[in-house]
């Protein structure tokens, strides 16, 4: 494919970083060792350490979707994108991603640190890893953002402003057909075993689901409410264990990043939580290991709501009453439980699967991929009646057990 730009390669690394006046110092490029390790569906990603055990990350946009190829050309230009989404959270959430070196937006590459030691959560959730607190400070993440780049906190003048500048409309335009069009049409970027595609007619003949599908797609396209993240899924998300035991993280890839429903993060974490508590329960991890998923969700909740209930009293504009806050919560987290369904639907039968799912052996991966999209269905549908994630928590509780009993059958008997 034709670019007018120049693809890094392990061996032109160091080459780059000496070009790259931003990076001076950082590490000794006469000693380091380079390795590509994107294993995300976008872009080339090379972890890079020095002899004195120095590192640095640098990240680069393809002009294409790596996951399909040339086929699908996508602009680079969203690096820019992901950089300011690590502006805004470098500024109000630093110790909860990666430090951040700047962008060049020639090269179309981001420069941050190298997380030596660190690793991808959803990975360490498969394999039953426990990591406590990594929930909450994704709830905190999700808040400041929510909080600070919304009218809540600045000017109106300065608020349109940023919207127009974080429009991202390619990347956008991915979430609005992988996640809400294209899972619910007969189209060749879904895919699915022969004994899930009854439960997927059954979603797609459901008008009510359709219809609460395209009410989430709508405000996805049109609540510019806050800069949010875009894609956090737990594979967004870096995880080490601190001296005392409990889990660390840092919140990467924001290349989504636009000004969009708050909701959309936190359902995108909740749908993959789903994802993973299918995994534990078709693989009959144990109930400790459940117990601790299963309150993941109320972890990542409760964390947003009392880090946005903190930052409220600095608001400058009391318009915005503490009546009014309850109610907007109660939105956002009815808003969660749909985007949460939306998410989880597509990351089964959609393109861009996720390996909690995915590597399961058959049987237990039609078991899972059951349990999720009947569980994400309810939700959809049922998202303002549940109204809270106890109560989405309870949803899969009772189709896990149902289908866990009776098999593939219960998930669309129940539909
Ligand atoms: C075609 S891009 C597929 C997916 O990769 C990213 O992680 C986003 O989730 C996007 O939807
Ligand atoms: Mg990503």
């Amino acid at each position: 494919m034709a670019h007018d730009y120049e693809i890094l390669t392990p061996e032109t690394v160091p080459a780059y970083i000496d070009s790259n006046e931003a990076l001076t110092g950082l590490v000794d490029t006469t000693t380091l060792d380079v390795a590509e390790v994107g294993d995300g569906n976008l872009n080339l990603v090379f972890v890079c350490r020095d002899a004195t055990g120095n590192g640095i990350c640098l990240k680069q946009s393809l002009p294409y979707v790596r996951l399909v190829g040339e086929a699908w050309p996508l602009t680079p230009e969203r690096v820019i994108a992901e950089a300011r989404g690590l502006a805004a959270a470098a500024e109000l959430v630093p110790h909860l991603i990666p430090s951040y070196y700047g962008v060049d937006e020639e090269r179309h590459v981001l420069a941050m640190e190298n997380l030596m030691g660190w690793e991808i959560w959803r990975g360490k959730l498969n394999d039953g890893y426990v990591h406590r607190g990594v929930a909450a400070l994704i709830g905190q993440y999700v808040a400041h953002l929510a909080f600070s780049t919304s009218v809540f906190a600045l000017d109106q003048m300065e608020v349109k402003e940023r919207v127009a500048e974080a429009i991202n409309p390619e990347l956008c335009r991915i979430t609005e057909d992988l996640v809400f069009t294209e899972p619910y049409i007969d189209h060749s970027n879904n895919s699915f075993a022969d004994e899930v595609a009854p439960v997927v007619t059954a979603l797609r003949s459901d008008d009510t689901l359709r219809a609460e599908v395209g009410m989430l797609k709508y405000t996805f396209m049109t609540a510019a409410e806050a800069l949010i993240h875009g894609d956090l899924h737990t594979g967004s998300v870096m995880v080490s264990l601190k001296g005392d035991g409990s889990g660390d993280a840092r919140v990467i890839d924001p290349e989504f990043a636009f000004y969009g429903p708050v909701g959309f993060d936190i359902g995108a974490v909740l749908g993959n939580y789903l994802a993973a508590m299918a995994r534990a329960e078709v693989l009959d991890r144990p109930t400790e290991f459940k117990d601790w998923l299963g309150g993941l969700a109320h972890e990542t909740w409760d964390a947003f709501e009392s880090e946005i209930r903190r930052l409220w009293a600095a608001r400058p504009d009391t318009t915005w009453t503490d009546s009014f806050l309850d109610t907007w919560l109660a939105k956002v987290q009815r808003d969660s439980l749909g985007f949460a369904g939306c998410k989880a639907v597509r990351r089964v039968i959609g393109l861009a699967k996720v390996s909690d799912i995915e590597t399961l052996p058959h049987d237990e991966h039609v078991r899972a991929a059951a349990i999720v999209l009947r569980t994400a269905a309810t939700w959809i549908t049922q998202r303002d009646t549940l109204a809270t994630v106890g109560a989405a928590n309870d949803v899969f509780e009772s189709v896990a057990e149902r289908v866990m009993a009776r098999g593939v059958a219960a998930a669309i008997e129940e539909m």
